[in-house]
């Protein structure tokens, strides 16, 4: 039997740029990544995605203005753990990005992004997401580095 776990994941977008953040430590650290963390109890997926989004970056979002455009399982040999990830988008937002105790921000232009320097699986499903298509993907890693199975699929609506 696995064990899921819910996660958030928030891009911001603005006139072909989109916002990632270089993990100072943790899960993932090193690498570029949208916003986002893990849905706590007694919280919903959209207040998870704001709040993380606010404690990561200091940018605000307003609920209404999330679109849920991905959903992502990652699961890895031998661990029972999966993850299971919702992707969500803005282009309306407040603030301006600031460095955290947990990610450094940056705007990248859309043919700029550091595929080099982010998790193997974000150039399966990017382009979905920068082009706010609905999309699912499954991704099952043996470690970190590599990506022994995957299935993405565009979808009609989330
Ligand atoms: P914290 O540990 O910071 O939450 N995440 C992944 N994102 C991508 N692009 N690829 C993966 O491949 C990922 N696994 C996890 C979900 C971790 C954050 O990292 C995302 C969360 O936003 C394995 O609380």
């Amino acid at each position: 039997m696995s064990l899921k776990k819910l996660y958030t994941l928030v891009f911001l977008k603005n006139n072909g740029e989109v916002l990632l953040g270089l993990k100072k430590r943790g899960f993932g650290v090193n690498k570029w990544n949208g916003f986002g963390g893990k849905v706590e109890i007694n919280e919903s997926i959209i207040e998870a995605a704001v709040r993380e989004l606010k404690e990561e970056s200091c940018m605000l979002v307003q609920p209404s203005d999330l679109r849920n455009v991905g959903h992502l399982e990652f699961t890895f040999e031998g661990d029972r753990l999966m993850m299971d990830v919702r992707v969500f988008t803005a282009s309306t937002f407040e603030g301006l990005a600031t460095e955290t105790e947990e990610m450094i921000p940056k705007w990248y232009k859309f043919q700029d992004i550091p595929y080099d320097k982010m998790w193997l699986d974000d150039k399966y499903w990017f382009q979905y997401m920068l082009n706010d298509k609905f999309f699912y993907a499954t991704f099952h890693y043996q470690g970190f580095d590599k990506i022994l199975e995957h299935r993405i699929e565009e979808l009609e609506s989330m």
